[in-house]
């Protein structure tokens, strides 16, 4: 998929965007809790919770992984960290701290391939991760 797809709202899914998961599931074409959203970023729980609070924050626009940023995602990338940001205060976890997570590549077991930021907290973790 093209990195400088334009954001989409109104259009159906490309080719690409449709076997991705979260691209199904910002265009609302698969069911989520949504936590949040912006013009840019979409927020919803993670199916498979690791703490109280676990939302994942991913960009509308289509982006492979961390490894894929480049300088024309910037606005995305930011967006992603304000939204996260969001999140963590409407979760009530904004004082006691939370962690952001993005897997990248098998080592880090990363399973789908659309760049999302993992927002945990709301019990104390360890460190280093295992
Ligand atoms: P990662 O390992 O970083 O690729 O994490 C992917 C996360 O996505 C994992 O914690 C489980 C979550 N996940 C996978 N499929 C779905 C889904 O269909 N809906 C939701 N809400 N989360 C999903």
């Amino acid at each position: 998929m093209s990195e400088d797809q334009e954001l989409s709202e109104d259009q159906e899914l490309s080719e690409d965007q449709a076997d991705c998961l979260f691209c199904r599931i910002v265009a609302g074409e698969l069911p989520s809790q949504v936590v949040s959203e912006s013009e840019r970023s979409f927020a919803f729980r993670d199916l498979n919770p690791q703490a109280p609070t676990h939302v994942l924050v991913v960009p509308r626009r289509h982006i492979d992984d961390a490894a894929a940023v480049n300088a024309s995602h910037a606005e995305d990338v930011a967006d992603l960290l304000v939204l996260a940001r969001q999140v963590a205060e409407s979760e009530g976890i904004l004082d006691r701290g939370y962690r952001l997570v993005l897997n990248v590549g098998q080592d880090a077991q990363n399973s789908v391939g659309h760049l999302h930021l993992h927002v945990i907290g709301g019990r104390p973790m360890g460190w280093p991760p295992s």
